[in-house]
């Protein structure tokens, strides 16, 4: 058992809580994308300055050993359910692994029960088609992308409540617009509002203004193993996190303009650790890991009259546990769901605590898993860790601890049955026709190549087809189409004008339908242009052109959505973004 004595400060400012304004109090909620827990000047980092999420730490409480996961999805799935990401099905971060069970209950949802106004302005990565978007989700509004990452940061592609919008300028200040209206918009109402801004994940791309503090910049701190880590690559992601804070500071100046600092409960953190060997407090392992600083993110939480102000709350905690803290904070009940894995924090923040039992919180991914408590952590190799005394994890202790080792294994193996971390196989389908939300998009990401057909990078998520060249080609979408009815499917292509003229076909069961490339359309791709640093796996990106083929007659059931090519005249059919279904009224 742990106990941490709560400091005659934090009992004061609780005492003070009375007079905080009655009412529900609203909640902002900043998620960053590959930001470490080292990116952060009031995590001691010298390199940058961040001075408005540093300001949370001042004026509210920071949870000094907050986890993740190690990578995007599963963590955004256990914020958003309160349950560990493999109870809610999201075994990867493309292809629709990413998707959160349908079953699953989310963060939304229980605000949003409680008369709450909800909002998301960001990048989902829970799913893409309805009912696995967002508005299905518990978010009345919505603004941003569904996928992983996207392969341009200034005026991309985006989506309002699923229908296309081309995004105003730099991503993350337009972003953090759309937050701001939401927050003007609802400034009379309780509000729930998620900003999980994409940054500073890969591509590298940050204004001028942010980047020219960094450009060939001194790194007075460094990651151990200088050798392994790009400068280069630092600054980029550094000058993306001093953008983060400016944008941050925006929504906290938002809250002030409209007087609802004192009633909003304002929080940060981030998805995973850093995506790049940097400055990490000399933690051990980096974004994908299941170690320290592969998990551990920065947490700022702030509430004026109820969190003491500088309070720093040692104890381990994790994104599971936020869907119960914030209900548990707003006062409002969690909305009936599968039994949750987190626990209200609640007690630690306003300095209710006498007492607050040790915890054992896993991490996963891609096969590997370990476990954490207050003092240990037990890693995928089986390895223990005095945290305490060695926090970089540089010396195996458990010759030395053998009682921690083993209870810890055994709690790592049946955690693991628990969820099923064995499990790797996806059957869910893409799903189809739904009347309250019409339209379908089946991008390249979630399809499949068939014959010489390939996708435009490695990492499929915004990756188009290309080098589709014969009619034995062909791509397909495992789809479940819920209901019967005539769907307008849309094709998205670029195709050279001296290789016009194909034509193909799409079909699923027996309905089918034909269109023709009969004209060229083929802009430059678009997105290195932007890259402070050379991008490794994200596809450079390019404006489709939509190709209406026609309308589909389709039966409700699952099956295979194919797209082919009956005629090929010139070198190639075309490369393609995806199609679109749309049921018709
Ligand atoms: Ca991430």
């Amino acid at each position: 058992m742990a106990r941490f004595p709560l400091a005659a400060a934090a009992l004061a400012c609780l005492l003070a809580a009375s007079a905080a304004p009655d009412g529900r109090p609203n909640v902002l909620v900043i998620l960053s994308d590959d930001q470490g827990w080292g990116d952060l000047s009031v995590n001691g980092n010298t390199n940058l300055s961040t001075p408005a999420v540093d300001s949370l730490a001042r004026d509210g409480a920071v949870l000094e050993r907050f986890f993740v996961s190690p990578v995007c999805s599963p963590t955004r799935a256990e914020f958003l359910t309160g349950r560990y990401h493999l109870r809610g099905g999201v075994r990867g971060v493309t292809t629709g692994a990413e998707r959160l069970d349908l079953g699953e209950k989310t963060i939304a949802e229980t605000f949003k029960a409680a008369g709450y106004a909800t909002g998301a302005f960001g990048k989902w990565h829970n799913g893409t088609q309805y009912p696995y978007h967002p508005r299905a989700r518990g978010f009345d509004d919505f603004y941003g992308f569904c996928s992983g990452h996207w392969g341009d940061y200034f005026d991309p592609p985006l989506e309002h409540d699923g229908k296309p919008v081309q995004g105003n300028g730099y991503i993350i200040d337009d972003l953090t617009d759309r937050a701001m209206e939401f927050l003007a918009r609802n400034r009379s109402r309780p509000f729930f509002c998620y900003v999980p801004f994409n940054s500073p994940h890969s591509p590298l791309q940050v204004p001028d203004r942010f980047f020219g503090k960094f450009r060939g910049a001194e790194l007075k701190m460094r990651h151990a193993d200088a050798a392994s880590e790009d400068p280069a690559f630092t600054r980029a992601a550094l000058a993306m996190c001093e953008n983060i804070d400016w944008n941050a500071g925006r929504l906290l100046r938002k809250l002030d303009e409209l007087d609802l600092a004192r009633n909003t409960i304002v929080l940060y953190f981030s998805d995973n650790g850093p995506n790049s060997w940097r400055w990490n407090g000399g933690m051990k392992g980096r974004k994908g890991s299941t170690d320290e600083g592969g998990v551990r993110s920065p947490f700022l939480i702030r509430w004026p009259g109820r969190i003491p102000p500088g309070l720093r709350v040692p104890n381990i905690a994790g994104a599971i546990d936020l869907l119960p803290t914030l209900a548990d904070l707003a006062g409002i009940p969690v909305l009936p769901s599968r039994p949750l894995d987190g626990v209200s924090l609640k007690p630690l923040l306003v300095g209710a605590a006498k007492e607050w039992p040790d915890r054992t919180i896993f991490s996963h991914w891609a096969g590997k898993c370990s476990v954490r408590t207050q003092r240990h952590r037990l890693d995928s190799a089986g390895r223990l860790y005095d945290m305490e005394a060695d926090p970089g994890q540089e010396r195996d202790v458990s010759k030395q601890q053998p009682e921690a080792a083993s209870r810890l294994s055994k709690a790592l193996a049946d955690w693991k049955q628990d969820v099923g971390a064995g499990v790797r196989r996806d059957d869910r389908p893409f799903t189809v026709g739904y009347p309250e939300f019409p339209l379908t998009p089946l991008p390249a990401r979630d399809g499949v190549p068939h014959g010489g057909i390939k996708r435009s990078a490695g990492a499929p998520n915004c990756s188009f087809f290309t080098n589709w060249t014969s009619p034995s080609d062909r791509i397909t979408w495992d789809v479940e189409v819920r209901t019967a009815g005539r769907y307008e499917a849309v094709l998205h292509y670029t195709c050279p004008g001296a290789d016009a003229g194909s034509t193909v076909e799409l079909s699923l069961g027996d309905a089918r339908v034909e269109g023709t490339v009969a004209e060229g359309h083929d802009p430059p791709l678009r997105g290195a242009e932007h890259d402070r640093v050379p991008r490794k796996g994200e596809s450079l990106v390019k404006d489709f052109k939509p190709l209406r083929l026609g309308v589909l007659e389709l039966k409700a059931g699952r099956g295979e959505l194919a797209l082919r090519a009956l005629k090929v005249p010139g070198r190639q059919v075309a490369d393609v973004r995806g199609v679109q279904l749309t049921l018709l009224p």
